[in-house]
């Protein structure tokens, strides 16, 4: 009968695995030649025809041929298989030696380096940092600083109150405060950070602003060691070439009470861009601790005397980098902040 079609299926399985490249399409040889309607079954559905004798011939050569068709199959899947692997290995290699993507260097922002500037200087004389909430009590705000219950700096138009009792911070002095309160002389610290004020924004004046500000408190302290550290912090910051200049003030917190200029360190005094034409520039206010503000901390003011001095934070950063409006701290502009890397 018809071995040929047994040997006729072997050629077709052999010529159709030389095509195939995928798994999917071995299954499909398999499922045509060898699956419940495949070829191989069809032609053993026809044994049924057959005397007994040549049944079994042929179902010997038929259980041959399956075997070899499967075993060609069976290397076939191996063969797609093992080419699939490696293919997804080769997709996926990585090399690790390759340079990684160029991540362009951030810069921190003026504000923060000049805070950094300023700090690095007082910690150099031995003043420790203090940082203290934003959101502040009336009492740390005002009360305990000497503020008169009218002082103008307390009215609605200047001060973003919370509540009755509670307000953005128009100074860093509450963390003065906090501290006298916390801490018996001697006392050296600065605080630097965020404050803010209901003033309207122009080149100068943004309600959102930075202060720094120090106090030092211990026995026998007097207007000449203000003068010294002061001098001292404007020679380290602003060039040793600089001289100071205490002009009389008046702060509720402080008595007496002073602002101090620095010759222009562009210039050196003859008048310029930077200081305005007048040769000196303003730099911070300071000035004797009140002994009411003192005595917040329990501090026995016959003992114990100290100094006190704020700066605001963008204006010296505005000098040092001849910055003329305020406005562009606050823009996220990465052109502005790339400058002062
Ligand atoms: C200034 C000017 C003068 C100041 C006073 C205090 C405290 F809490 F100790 F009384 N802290 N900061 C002070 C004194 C601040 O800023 C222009």
């Amino acid at each position: 009968m018809e071995y040929e079609q047994l040997d006729e299926i072997i050629e077709r399985a052999k010529a159709g695995l030389r095509e195939v490249e995928t798994e999917a399409e071995t299954e499909a040889i398999r499922v045509k030649l060898l699956g419940k309607k495949g070829s191989l079954t069809e032609i053993l559905r026809s044994m049924a025809s057959l005397n007994p004798d040549e049944r079994k011939e042929f179902g010997r050569r038929a259980n041959a041929a399956r075997a070899e068709i499967e075993s060609l199959l069976a290397e076939r899947f191996a063969e797609v298989r093992e080419k699939r692997r490696r293919l997804k290995f080769e997709s996926e290699i990585l090399d690790v030696t390759e340079p990684g993507k160029g991540r362009p260097p951030g810069s921190r922002h003026p504000v923060t380096s000049t805070i950094d500037f300023i700090s690095r200087i007082f910690m150099n004389m031995g003043f420790f940092v203090a940082e203290g909430p934003e959101i502040e009590t009336v009492f740390n705000n005002f009360d305990a600083l000497n503020a008169a219950p009218n002082h103008p700096s307390r009215d609605m138009t200047d001060t973003f109150y919370i509540s009755a009792d509670t307000l953005l911070r128009t100074q860093t002095s509450p963390v003065q405060v906090r501290t006298l309160m916390r801490q018996a002389p001697p006392i050296r610290v600065i605080s630097p950070g965020r404050c803010f004020r209901r003033d309207a924004v122009d080149a100068t004046h943004s309600p959102m602003f930075h202060q720094i500000e120090g106090l030092l408190v211990d026995e026998g302290i007097t207007m000449a060691d203000l003068k010294g550290t002061l001098d001292n912090f404007a020679k380290l910051a602003f060039g040793a070439e600089v001289k100071t200049k205490f002009r009389p003030h008046f702060f509720p917190f402080t008595e007496p009470s002073a602002e101090m200029d620095v010759s222009c360190f562009k210039c050196g005094g003859k008048g310029c861009r930077v200081c305005g034409g007048n040769g000196w520039i303003e730099i911070l206010g300071c000035g004797m601790v009140h002994p009411n503000v003192l005595r917040v901390g329990n501090v026995d003011t016959e003992r114990y005397t100290g100094f006190a001095f704020g700066m605001g934070v963008e204006r010296i950063a505005m000098l040092r980098h001849e910055i003329d409006d305020i406005r562009l701290f606050y823009e996220n502009d990465m052109r502005f902040i790339e400058q002062f890397r």
